[in-house]
C-alpha cells in the first residue's frame, strides 16, 4: 500500500519540491490550493498535466489555512499518514503590512490543523515549517535547538506560536509533530520578492540591457542560505525518524547579501565596487562604471534580523541529515537559471 501525504502550501517552493520527492518515493500526495484570480500552480504545473500522475497519485483540494471546515475536509478525505505544514504568509516584510493575517494564517492555521488532527482522531505524522526567524536577535552564534528564540517581526512571532503549539500537541497528546526550524534556502523557484531571487533575475535582466538596476534595502544583513530540495528531504527524513522531534537544517556558513550580489555579478563575468554610504552607496560595474545597484529605504524592516547562522549537528547525528550545496554553487546554479530563461523569454 502506497503512503499518504498530505501538503499545505504545495504551490510553494518548498510544496513542489517535497511534492516531487514524495511521489518519486511512490507517496500518494494530496495538496491544499488556494483559489487565486490568476494561475498560481506553475510550480507544479509538470506534475499536474502529467495525466498518469494526476489521475492515480497527486490530488489537489482547494482550501485555506484561515478555514478549518476546509482543512478538516481535506484531512478526514485524504487520511494522510504523513502531513507537512508548508503553507504561511512566509514574507517578512509584508508581515509588518499584515500582522493579522499573518497570525491568522502562520500562528492559528497550525492549531487548526493539530486540533483537526486531533478531534478526527486521524493517525499520522505532522511536520511543522518553523524558521531560524524565531532566533532573530540571536542570543548564541551558531544557533542551535536549543539557543533561546527572540522573534523580531510579526511573522516570527506567529511562527513561534506554531513551533510551541506543536511542541504541545506532541506532549499533551502523543502527537507524532517535529518542527524543522530551517535555515533560509533558496533555489530556481525561489519567490521573486525574496532577496536571493530579487538579485539573481535583478543581474540577468540588468547585463541583458532589460532593466536599469537592483534597489535593495538592507545588503549587510546576513544569512545561511542553502539549496532548498536539499532541505526538503530534511522534513521528509524527520518524519521517518523513530521520535518526534525538533530540528535545524542549515548550512553552517553565512553570507552578507552584499557577497551574494557581487557573487552573483561575478558568475557572469562581473565586479562590483561599492561607492558611497548606508542608502546613499551605489554598486557600480568595474568594467564601465555603470550604477547597477542602489539602496531604498522602503525596504528597511522596523526591526532587522542581523545574523544568522545555524549549526545542523543534531540533524546529521539522528537523521544522516547534511548540506550538499555551499554558498557559491548555490548563487551560480539560481544566477545561471536566471540568465538562461530571461535570455530565452528575451529573443522570443
Ligand atoms: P512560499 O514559496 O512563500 O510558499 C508558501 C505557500 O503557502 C504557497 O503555496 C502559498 O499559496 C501558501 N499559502 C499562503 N497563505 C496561505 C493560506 N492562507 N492558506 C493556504 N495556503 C497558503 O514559501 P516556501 O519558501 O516554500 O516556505 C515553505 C514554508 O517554510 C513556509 O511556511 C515558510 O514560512 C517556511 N520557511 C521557509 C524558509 C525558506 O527559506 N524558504 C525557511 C524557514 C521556514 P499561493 O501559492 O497561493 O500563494
Ligand atoms: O530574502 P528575505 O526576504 O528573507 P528573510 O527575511 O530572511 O526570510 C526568509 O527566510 C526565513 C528563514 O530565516 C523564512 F522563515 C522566511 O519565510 C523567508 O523565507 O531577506 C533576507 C535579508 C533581510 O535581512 C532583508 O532585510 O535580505 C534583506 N534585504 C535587503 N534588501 C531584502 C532586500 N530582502 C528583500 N526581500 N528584498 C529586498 O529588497
Amino acid at each position: 500500500m502506497s503512503k499518504v501525504a498530505l501538503i499545505t502550501g504545495v504551490t510553494g517552493q518548498d510544496g513542489s519540491y517535497l511534492a516531487e520527492l514524495l511521489l518519486n518515493k511512490g507517496y500518494v500526495v494530496h495538496g491544499v490550493v488556494r483559489r487565486s484570480s490568476t494561475f498560481n500552480r506553475e510550480r507544479i504545473e509538470h506534475l499536474y498535466l502529467d495525466e498518469s500522475i494526476r489521475e492515480q497519485s497527486f490530488h489537489l483540494h482547494y482550501g485555506d489555512l484561515t478555514d478549518s471546515s476546509s482543512l478538516n475536509r481535506i484531512i478526514e478525505k485524504s487520511e494522510p499518514d504523513e502531513i507537512y505544514n508548508l503553507a504561511a504568509q512566509s514574507h517578512v516584510h509584508v508581515s509588518f503590512q499584515m500582522p493579522e493575517y499573518t497570525t491568522e494564517t502562520d500562528a492559528v492555521g497550525t492549531l487548526r490543523i493539530l486540533d483537526g488532527i486531533k478531534e478526527l482522531g486521524i493517525k499520522t505524522k505532522f511536520y511543522q515549517a518553523s524558521t531560524s526567524e524565531l532566533f532573530g536577535k540571536v542570543q548564541e552564534i551558531p544557533q542551535t535547538e536549543t539557543t533561546p528564540f527572540y522573534p523580531r517581526n510579526p511573522y516570527a512571532n506567529a511562527k513561534l506560536f506554531s513551533y510551541w503549539t506543536t511542541v504541545n500537541y506532541r506532549e499533551a497528546y502523543n502527537l507524532f509533530a517535529s518542527n524543522g526550524i530551517l535555515f533560509n534556502h533558496e533555489s530556481e523557484r525561489r519567490g521573486e520578492s525574496f532577496v536571493t531571487r530579487k538579485i539573481t533575475m535583478g543581474v540577468a535582466r540588468v547585463l541583458l540591457g532589460l532593466q536599469d538596476r537592483i534597489i535593495l534595502g538592507n545588503i549587510d544583513a546576513k544569512r545561511d542560505w542553502g539549496y532548498a530540495p536539499e532541505y526538503c528531504e530534511g522534513m521528509w527524513m524527520m518524519l521517518q525518524a523513530a521520535e518526534p522531534d525538533d530540528f535545524v537544517l542549515a548550512t553552517n556558513e553565512t553570507h552578507t547579501v552584499r557577497e551574494f550580489i557581487e557573487e552573483a555579478f561575478s558568475v557572469l563575468g562581473e565586479n562590483i565596487i561599492w561607492q558611497g554610504e548606508n542608502e546613499n552607496e551605489l554598486g557600480v560595474l568595474y568594467s564601465n562604471g555603470k550604477t547597477v545597484v542602489s539602496i531604498d529605504k522602503r525596504y528597511y524592516r522596523p526591526t532587522e534580523v542581523d545574523l544568522l547562522i545555524g549549526n545542523p549537528e543534531k540533524a546529521a547525528r539522528i537523521l544522516g541529515w547534511k548540506p550538499k550545496t555551499n554558498f557559491k554553487q548555490l548563487v551560480k546554479l539560481m544566477t545561471l537559471s536566471d540568465y538562461t530563461k530571461t535570455k530565452t523569454i528575451s529573443h522570443l
